[in-house]
């Protein structure tokens, strides 16, 4: 190795990130951390320059869901960093590898409330992984080392590095750090074995999955393991990717009011194996399939976080492993006995196949479920959707099949203004493949801005708009619990499709649902970023209930 000459802080770590094999990062640009952005300049890495930094920080969350390597985004302090918060949460509850990187104001004037001065320790203290404030350039590649580490390892998630603008401008003579991969944590011969040895004496088992530090092999691994088990598997709350729709064994999405069948076939498993999730307030129910403390089921539980095994859910077999590792040890589980439930996986999958193959007929010209089944047979299984939160994501997740991994990015969190955002992200790194992003009227607004930057760097995403004039999801619970009170639930929009045209993308307005599949080809033959703005009923709250049906169904509860 050459010998370390003397470099900027942000030279050295700019060159951080290009040692750790950075490609490509988001920011909104600031004058705190000017010395990095002049490093760039050099730098092979692909910019984009965003407009908000809720949607920068987004994007990079979506590049870590991507790929599993941390998604790099730079912000300013103070507002710039509070701005970017939604994406670190994300990060945080979806359990993805990201850096946020902040610029600071300079060290001398700490404390002070130097111009837009924030503690980041103190404000990303509880959402993030780590925080830390680097003082020293000399100290630029431990330290970012470090951050790359802890994002990816054990459970990832979010870090944020605050970088003090006069750091960044001062020399250090430093070497690099090596590129940073997280360790595996593997599963012990002795715990395959009683895996085995459980699903001996199983009459009733089940699979969900769920969580990250999964790959393309892993998802092979696993749908392998299942056949030769005759498994019945289900994923968790927005992890639909994880397990092929159309493969015979999949029983479904255990997410937001899933198929009762479904429910039940959790609820009534006798052994349970979680892989990667965590069964938290979606997935669960509101933590009702899966008792607390003690399950009823046998869980056996694998996760990357050896504090994840037992922090609500007592397994009766704790594995501390990523799924990566597991999924490669499925082969090496004997079976023991012979199926007792063979025919059960068949079963759940027929069960899934009625309970999403032909949406309800709901008021309105505009049938959303009709237009979900036409997409889930015009994409091609590599497409990548996208959405942020909404009861419109409910026939997304219900009607359409996911057929491959990383083919879904949506919030765990259940975060607005997500799906626009990590289009452009997922179309940036795949830019063969269709990237198709689901937002409500409310939602796509949230982060709307970022359309400009699809337009901005040539990105041709594809946005349906289901505009239903309402926070729906917010109304759907007004009306349950408080009927015929409708409070700050409305929404008067904008004209979208010359929303689109306005800012140099193609947008169409749609209002019938025949309308929808030639104004969706003529969006893809635009090749530009478009909208399609669908009208649709104010009744057509839920694919299975109207809002008249909803109005007081919860009053009294
Ligand atoms: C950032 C954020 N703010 C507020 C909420 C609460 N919330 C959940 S869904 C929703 C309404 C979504 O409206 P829209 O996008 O129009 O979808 P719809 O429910 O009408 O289909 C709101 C306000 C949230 N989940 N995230
Ligand atoms: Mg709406």
């Amino acid at each position: 190795m050459a010998e370390p000459t003397a470099r900027t802080g942000g030279r050295i770590l700019v060159d951080q990130l290009m040692a750790q094999g950075v490609e490509r990062a988001t920011c909104v640009p600031g004058e705190s951390y000017l010395a990095v952005l002049d490093a760039l300049h050099d730098a092979s890495i692909d910019v984009m320059a965003c407009r908000n930094e809720g949607g920068a920080a987004m994007m990079a969350e979506a590049y870590g869901k991507l790929t599993g390597r941390p998604g790099i985004c730079f912000v300013t302090r103070g507002p710039g960093a509070t701005n970017a918060s939604p994406g670190v949460h994300i990060a945080a509850q979806d359990s993805t590898p990201m850096i946020l990187f902040v610029g600071q104001i300079g060290r001398h004037m700490r404390d002070r409330e130097a111009f837009q001065e924030v503690d980041y320790r103190a404000v990303f203290g509880t959402v993030a992984k780590w925080v830390t404030e680097i003082d020293e350039a000399a100290r630029i590649p431990e330290l970012v080392a470090r951050a790359f580490r802890i994002a990816t390892q054990g459970r990832p998630g979010p870090v944020v590095v605050a970088l003090p603008e006069d750091m960044l401008r001062e020399t250090a003579t430093v070497g690099d750090a090596p590129r940073v991969e997280a360790a595996e944590t593997h599963p012990g011969e002795d715990e395959m074995g009683r895996l085995g040895g459980l699903l001996a004496n199983a009459e009733r088992p089940m699979v969900i999955l769920g969580g990250s530090r999964w790959s393309a092999a892993a998802c092979a691994q696993m749908a392998a393991f299942a056949e030769r088990f005759a498994l019945p598997v289900g994923t968790s709350f927005r992890r639909t990717h994880l397990f092929a729709a159309d493969h015979p064994n999949f029983a479904g999405d255990v997410g937001i009011g899933p198929n009762p069948k479904l429910a039940e076939r959790v609820k009534g498993a006798d052994v349970l194996l979680l892989v990667g999730g965590r069964m938290s307030e979606m997935p669960s129910s509101s933590y009702t399939l899966i008792d607390i403390p003690t399950p009823r089921q046998t869980l056996v539980h694998v996760h990357p976080d050896v504090n994840e095994l037992g922090r609500v859910y007592q397994p009766a077999l704790p594995i501390n492993a990523t799924p990566i590792a597991f999924c490669r040890a499925l082969d090496r589980v004997p079976l023991q006995a012979e199926i007792r439930w063979r025919g059960h996986a068949a079963a759940a999958h027929e069960e899934y196949v009625a309970w999403t193959e032909q949406p309800r007929q709901l008021p309105g010209k505009f049938q959303y479920g009709t237009v979900m089944c036409w997409l889930r047979e015009r994409l091609a299984p590599d497409s990548i959707l996208t959405n942020g939160a909404g009861n419109f994501a409910i026939w997304l997740h219900r009607y359409y099949r996911f057929r491959r991994f990383a083919t879904l990015l949506a919030p765990t969190s259940g975060s607005m203004g997500y799906g626009l955002p990590a289009a452009v992200m997922a179309k940036r790194q795949h830019p063969r493949r269709m990237v198709v992003a689901i937002a409500g009227d409310g939602d796509f607004l949230m982060n709307g801005q970022e359309f400009a930057t699809a337009v901005q760097y040539d990105i041709p995403i594809l946005v349906i708009i289901i505009d239903n004039g309402m926070f729906g999801t917010i109304r759907m619970h007004q009306e349950r619990d408080y009927p015929n009170r409708v409070s700050a639930t409305t929404l008067r929009n904008p004209d979208f499709a010359a929303y689109a045209v306005a800012f140099g993308g193609h947008g169409e307005r749609v209002e019938t649902t025949e309308e929808f599949a030639p104004a969706f080809e003529r969006a893809v033959a635009s090749g530009k970023p478009a909208i399609l703005h669908c009208l649709a009923d104010p009744e057509a709250l839920t694919p299975g209930r109207t809002l008249t049906e909803i109005r007081g169904s919860g009053a009294g509860r």
